[in-house]
Protein backbone atom coordinates (compact mmCIF):
# COMPACT_ATOMS: atom_id res chain seq x y z
CA UNK A 1 0.00 0.00 0.00
CA UNK A 2 1.19 3.46 -0.73
CA UNK A 3 2.33 4.96 2.88
CA UNK A 4 1.01 8.26 1.49
CA UNK A 5 -2.44 7.08 0.72
CA UNK A 6 -3.18 4.74 3.57
CA UNK A 7 -7.18 5.21 3.44
CA UNK A 8 -10.02 4.69 1.75
CA UNK A 9 -12.98 6.46 1.87
CA UNK A 10 -13.71 10.31 3.44
CA UNK A 11 -10.87 11.90 4.59
CA UNK A 12 -10.61 12.35 8.41
CA UNK A 13 -11.15 15.56 10.09
CA UNK A 14 -8.09 16.41 12.42
CA UNK A 15 -7.41 19.34 15.27
CA UNK A 16 -3.60 20.46 14.98
CA UNK A 17 -2.55 23.18 18.02
CA UNK A 18 0.24 25.72 16.74
CA UNK A 19 2.48 27.78 18.99
CA UNK A 20 5.34 30.15 18.60
CA UNK A 21 7.46 32.31 21.00
CA UNK A 22 10.94 32.87 18.92
CA UNK A 23 11.23 35.31 15.91
CA UNK A 24 8.31 36.48 13.80
CA UNK A 25 5.72 34.66 15.50
CA UNK A 26 2.85 35.80 13.61
CA UNK A 27 4.67 35.29 10.21
CA UNK A 28 5.72 31.62 11.15
CA UNK A 29 1.92 30.78 12.12
CA UNK A 30 0.90 31.83 8.75
CA UNK A 31 3.68 30.28 6.97
CA UNK A 32 3.07 26.75 8.88
CA UNK A 33 -0.47 26.83 8.07
CA UNK A 34 0.63 27.67 3.98
CA UNK A 35 2.98 24.90 4.28
CA UNK A 36 0.27 22.36 5.90
CA UNK A 37 -2.65 23.52 3.88
CA UNK A 38 0.30 22.74 0.30
CA UNK A 39 0.15 19.70 1.37
CA UNK A 40 -1.72 17.49 -1.40
CA UNK A 41 -3.08 15.48 1.54
CA UNK A 42 -4.08 18.18 4.05
CA UNK A 43 -6.34 20.79 3.42
CA UNK A 44 -6.93 23.49 5.92
CA UNK A 45 -10.78 23.84 6.65
CA UNK A 46 -11.30 26.51 9.79
CA UNK A 47 -8.68 28.64 11.24
CA UNK A 48 -8.96 29.89 14.70
CA UNK A 49 -8.06 33.14 16.38
CA UNK A 50 -4.55 34.36 17.21
CA UNK A 51 -4.22 33.96 20.77
CA UNK A 52 -1.11 35.63 22.97
CA UNK A 53 -0.96 33.46 25.80
CA UNK A 54 1.09 33.20 29.18
CA UNK A 55 3.92 30.66 28.74
CA UNK A 56 3.03 27.47 30.91
CA UNK A 57 5.39 25.03 32.23
CA UNK A 58 8.66 27.06 32.41
CA UNK A 59 7.44 30.29 32.67
CA UNK A 60 10.61 32.08 32.16
CA UNK A 61 10.69 32.63 28.29
CA UNK A 62 8.44 34.79 26.13
CA UNK A 63 4.82 34.80 25.85
CA UNK A 64 3.26 32.65 22.51
CA UNK A 65 0.89 32.83 20.30
CA UNK A 66 -1.24 30.22 19.92
CA UNK A 67 -3.45 28.82 17.50
CA UNK A 68 -5.09 25.89 15.79
CA UNK A 69 -6.79 24.35 13.20
CA UNK A 70 -9.16 21.56 11.61
CA UNK A 71 -7.99 20.32 8.58
CA UNK A 72 -8.94 17.49 6.14
CA UNK A 73 -6.69 14.74 5.43
CA UNK A 74 -5.94 11.44 3.64
CA UNK A 75 -2.81 10.71 5.78
CA UNK A 76 -2.98 8.34 8.63
CA UNK A 77 -2.50 9.51 12.20
CA UNK A 78 1.05 8.79 12.14
CA UNK A 79 1.78 10.30 8.79
CA UNK A 80 0.21 13.33 9.73
CA UNK A 81 2.44 13.40 12.82
CA UNK A 82 5.78 13.12 11.24
CA UNK A 83 4.86 15.67 7.92
CA UNK A 84 4.26 17.92 11.31
CA UNK A 85 7.70 17.52 12.40
CA UNK A 86 9.04 17.72 9.02
CA UNK A 87 7.14 21.65 8.56
CA UNK A 88 8.40 22.36 12.11
CA UNK A 89 12.01 21.43 10.98
CA UNK A 90 11.26 23.61 7.54
CA UNK A 91 10.41 26.50 9.67
CA UNK A 92 13.47 26.75 11.65
CA UNK A 93 12.68 24.88 14.55
CA UNK A 94 15.76 23.52 16.50
CA UNK A 95 15.38 21.61 19.78
CA UNK A 96 17.34 23.13 22.94
CA UNK A 97 15.85 23.18 26.09
CA UNK A 98 12.69 21.02 27.13
CA UNK A 99 9.50 23.25 27.36
CA UNK A 100 12.04 25.75 26.07
CA UNK A 101 11.14 28.75 22.97
CA UNK A 102 10.25 27.89 19.60
CA UNK A 103 9.79 29.25 16.35
CA UNK A 104 7.27 26.97 15.92
CA UNK A 105 5.60 23.95 17.48
CA UNK A 106 2.91 22.02 15.74
CA UNK A 107 0.78 19.39 18.07
CA UNK A 108 -1.86 16.76 16.55
CA UNK A 109 -4.80 17.25 18.95
CA UNK A 110 -7.42 15.03 17.45
CA UNK A 111 -7.94 13.05 14.61
CA UNK A 112 -11.27 11.86 13.63
CA UNK A 113 -12.45 9.55 17.08
CA UNK A 114 -9.38 7.74 17.19
CA UNK A 115 -7.99 6.42 19.97
CA UNK A 116 -4.65 5.29 20.38
CA UNK A 117 -1.45 5.48 22.96
CA UNK A 118 1.66 4.19 20.86
CA UNK A 119 5.29 5.20 21.61
CA UNK A 120 5.32 7.91 18.69
CA UNK A 121 1.83 9.35 19.30
CA UNK A 122 -0.98 9.50 21.88
CA UNK A 123 -4.60 10.30 20.75
CA UNK A 124 -6.32 12.73 22.10
CA UNK A 125 -3.26 14.23 22.97
CA UNK A 126 -3.13 13.36 26.49
CA UNK A 127 -2.60 16.95 28.09
CA UNK A 128 -5.07 18.73 25.82
CA UNK A 129 -7.51 19.22 28.08
CA UNK A 130 -5.22 20.74 31.02
CA UNK A 131 -4.41 23.87 28.03
CA UNK A 132 -6.00 26.62 28.17
CA UNK A 133 -3.70 27.77 25.69
CA UNK A 134 -5.00 24.79 23.38
CA UNK A 135 -8.92 24.75 24.56
CA UNK A 136 -9.32 28.68 23.57
CA UNK A 137 -8.59 28.40 19.95
CA UNK A 138 -9.59 24.78 19.56
CA UNK A 139 -12.83 26.21 21.11
CA UNK A 140 -12.85 28.28 17.92
CA UNK A 141 -12.47 25.53 15.09
CA UNK A 142 -13.94 22.69 16.15
CA UNK A 143 -17.42 21.37 15.17
CA UNK A 144 -20.66 21.63 17.38
CA UNK A 145 -21.20 17.73 16.65
CA UNK A 146 -17.68 16.89 18.17
CA UNK A 147 -18.37 14.73 21.16
CA UNK A 148 -15.64 16.65 22.51
CA UNK A 149 -17.33 20.31 21.91
CA UNK A 150 -19.27 21.28 25.34
CA UNK A 151 -16.14 20.21 27.30
CA UNK A 152 -14.09 22.20 25.15
CA UNK A 153 -16.52 24.88 25.09
CA UNK A 154 -16.74 25.24 28.65
CA UNK A 155 -13.52 24.70 29.62
CA UNK A 156 -12.60 27.42 27.26
CA UNK A 157 -15.15 29.90 28.31
CA UNK A 158 -14.43 28.95 31.84
CA UNK A 159 -10.34 30.13 30.87
CA UNK A 160 -11.21 33.62 29.01
CA UNK A 161 -14.03 34.49 32.59
CA UNK A 162 -11.55 34.55 35.14
CA UNK A 163 -8.67 36.08 32.92
CA UNK A 164 -6.26 34.25 35.30
CA UNK A 165 -4.68 31.94 32.37
CA UNK A 166 -3.47 35.08 30.38
CA UNK A 167 -4.79 34.55 27.26
CA UNK A 168 -5.97 37.41 25.12
CA UNK A 169 -7.15 37.30 21.71
CA UNK A 170 -4.07 38.53 19.80
CA UNK A 171 -6.09 39.31 16.00
CA UNK A 172 -8.12 37.30 14.07
CA UNK A 173 -7.10 36.08 10.40
CA UNK A 174 -9.15 35.52 6.81
CA UNK A 175 -8.17 32.25 5.54
CA UNK A 176 -9.40 31.46 2.38
CA UNK A 177 -7.77 27.99 1.10
CA UNK A 178 -5.46 27.67 -1.68
CA UNK A 179 -7.06 24.65 -2.58
CA UNK A 180 -10.72 23.04 -1.97
CA UNK A 181 -11.25 20.64 0.62
CA UNK A 182 -11.97 16.94 -0.29
CA UNK A 183 -15.17 15.83 -1.99
CA UNK A 184 -16.72 14.06 1.07
C1 LIG B 1 3.39 21.80 35.75
C2 LIG B 1 4.34 21.13 35.02
C3 LIG B 1 2.46 22.56 35.07
C4 LIG B 1 4.37 21.22 33.66
C5 LIG B 1 2.49 22.66 33.69
C6 LIG B 1 2.46 22.62 30.78
C7 LIG B 1 4.62 21.68 30.78
C8 LIG B 1 2.56 22.77 29.41
C9 LIG B 1 4.71 21.83 29.41
C10 LIG B 1 3.46 21.97 32.98
C11 LIG B 1 3.51 22.09 31.49
C12 LIG B 1 3.69 22.36 28.73
C13 LIG B 1 3.48 26.34 25.20
C14 LIG B 1 3.63 26.86 26.48
C15 LIG B 1 4.91 25.16 26.25
C16 LIG B 1 2.56 26.96 24.33
C17 LIG B 1 2.08 28.51 26.10
C18 LIG B 1 3.76 22.54 27.26
C19 LIG B 1 5.06 22.44 26.52
N1 LIG B 1 4.27 25.26 25.07
N2 LIG B 1 2.96 27.92 26.93
N3 LIG B 1 4.54 26.10 27.12
N4 LIG B 1 1.88 28.04 24.83
N5 LIG B 1 1.39 29.56 26.51
O1 LIG B 1 2.35 26.58 23.17
O2 LIG B 1 2.77 22.78 26.61
S1 LIG B 1 6.03 23.91 26.66
MG1 LIG C 1 3.13 21.93 22.32
MG1 LIG D 1 5.13 19.67 20.11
Amino acid sequence: MDEQFPREGAPAVAYIALGSNMGNREQLLLSAIGLIDAHPNIAVTKVSGMYETDPVGYTDQPPFLNMTLAVQTTLSPIMLLRQLLAFEQQLGRVRQIRWGPRTIDLDLLLYDNVRMDQEELTLPHPRMMERSFVLVPLNDTMDQSHPLQAEVGAASEAALLDGKEGITLWKTINWRSASEPFES
